[in-house]
């Protein structure tokens, strides 16, 4: 495969207005608790899932962890301003659950909670709205040690947390996030154990799809109840990208289908539709796996919701032939087989196609009919300070502009999509890459916590700016 440095990838790229959003067209930037807050025992904050995850020898590069990461519990009034300062009109970021409800059981913490409180204040002040996502991957180490998401407790555990933050949160805080990117907390989390909390069991792992979903479901429910007469703009965040067959073969059609199904039609169907996929049904069955479904489950889980996240970061190519050709493996099972594309990557190795956003958002349209939102998109690059104290990065203002028009394109042709948050505001811990990889439009020097805006973030400042301006809707 030909190497495409990202620096062959950038291009010089001036701030102007982007034809096509409009002036109520939401912009943001998104952080997570776990990767930028620190502070990991104050406050009566106990452990979650990735503190202990992180003490696993080898889980993460160089044995890192969310202990101090960004220290955004102690500066968080700076990183507002900050916020404050790019002209974004949204922040998202998520309650960290061992903070606010430790060991995931029992009544509130307080101390914990006052954080997100001072934290909305804050945002209050300057003009910016709150995006709160009720889990991004912290589960507390307590329900873990009680069987995890693939114990059905655990759906129970978090509806009942849900509850706790929204009636503390929910008179000041319109828009929620119930959980972000549940294909990653069951598949890295419980079947690939490369994420926290590290297990290696896929039945397991189906498990925690059909509980993280119910948790949502029962949170989206409770939340929608509570809120009576108040607005409410309630939605879940899921990772989506396209799967590309190789070839128009059957083998390569299988393979799309089975990844669409399992990576993304799996939660979209029962979200949307309160139906799980038929063929994802049948081939889990195939390898002998069948989802904790009890009665009701399905109801709770299609609890209508306003709006559908949307993190998007890669799509990829499918062949349902191993490299020898065979279309299965050495069990006999199905080849469902990423194929690599000479395209240019970001420092994650993932491959940048902007175009396969507009499709994601195309087809969401066509196929779920939900209002959407960017709730991430950004990308890691191997920045550098040059000798002014800067950072020109290029390549990932390239990235972030290539996006932004790739979801102006979408809207273009039909597709009702109302926002975008640019993952992510600041370097932080990106999770088993630890502090090696920088999503950040700020880079966070980690020896001293000095933030500088990279060249990224002033062309996203300027850019969000002459777009309103430039704005004729
Ligand atoms: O950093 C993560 C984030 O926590 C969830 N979505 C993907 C990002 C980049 O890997």
């Amino acid at each position: 495969m030909k190497l495409i440095t990202p620096q062959a990838y950038a291009r010089s790229i001036t701030p102007g207005a982007v034809t096509g959003l409009p002036a109520d067209f939401r912009w943001g930037v998104a952080t997570a608790a776990y990767q930028i807050e620190g502070a990991a025992a104050e406050d009566g904050r106990t452990a979650s899932i990735w503190d202990t995850y992180c003490r696993v020898p080898g889980a993460v590069v160089r044995g890192e962890n969310g202990d101090v990461a960004c220290d955004h519990y102690h500066r968080m009034p700076e990183d507002v301003q900050l916020i404050a300062d790019l002209g974004v009109d949204t922040y998202r970021f998520s309650l960290a659950w061992p903070r606010i409800q430790p060991g995931g059981r029992g009544p509130v913490n307080q101390r914990g909670l006052d954080f997100y409180k001072r934290l909305i204040d804050e945002l209050d002040a300057k003009g910016v709205t709150p995006w709160i996502t009720l889990y991004h991957w912290d589960l507390p180490q307590e329900l873990e040690d009680a069987g995890g998401w693939p114990a059905r407790d655990t759906a129970y555990r978090f509806a009942e947390y849900a509850q706790l933050a929204y009636d503390a949160l929910g008179d000041r805080v319109t828009h929620w996030t119930t959980l972000n990117e549940p294909w990653c907390s069951a598949m890295l989390g419980y079947a690939y154990g490369v994420q926290a909390p590290g297990r290696k069991d896929f039945g397991q792992a189906l498990d925690a799809v059909h509980h993280l979903l119910l948790g949502h479901g029962l949170a989206a429910r409770y939340l929608r109840g509570a809120a009576g007469d108040r607005p409410l703009e309630l939605g879940i965040t899921l990772n989506l990208g396209t799967a590309t067959p190789e070839t128009d073969s059957e083998a390569d059609l299988g393979a799309c289908r089975r990844a669409d199904g399992l990576g993304r039609r799996l939660y979209l169907d029962p979200i949307v539709y309160g139906r799980y996929p038929e063929d994802v049904l049948d081939d889990l069955a195939a390898a002998g796996v069948q989802l904790p479904v009890q009665d009701g489950d399905l109801e709770a889980i299609s609890t209508p919701l306003d709006v559908l996240g949307v993190n998007f970061y890669r799509g990829t190519l499918f062949s349902g032939a191993d490299e020898s050709g065979s279309p299965v493996d050495a069990q006999g099972r199905p080849v469902t087989r990423a194929v690599e594309r000479d395209l240019p990557r970001t420092d994650m190795g993932w491959e940048i196609i902007p175009s396969e956003l507009t499709e994601v958002l195309l087809r969401l349209e066509d196929d779920y009919h939900l209002p959407t939102v960017i709730t991430e998109n950004g990308a890691a690059f191997a920045d550098t300070v040059a000798e002014d104290g800067a950072v020109h990065d290029a390549d990932r203002t390239t990235y972030l502009a290539d996006h932004i028009d790739a979801v102006a394109a979408a809207r273009a042709q039909g597709a009702d999509v109302r926002g975008y948050f640019a993952w992510s505001l600041m370097d932080n811990f990106e999770w088993s890459y630890g502090y090696d990889k920088r999503f950040g439009i700020v880079r966070v020097d980690y020896a001293t916590q000095q933030r500088t805006l990279k060249d990224s973030a002033k062309w996203y400042r300027d850019t969000i700016r002459l777009t309103r301006n430039g704005a004729t809707q």
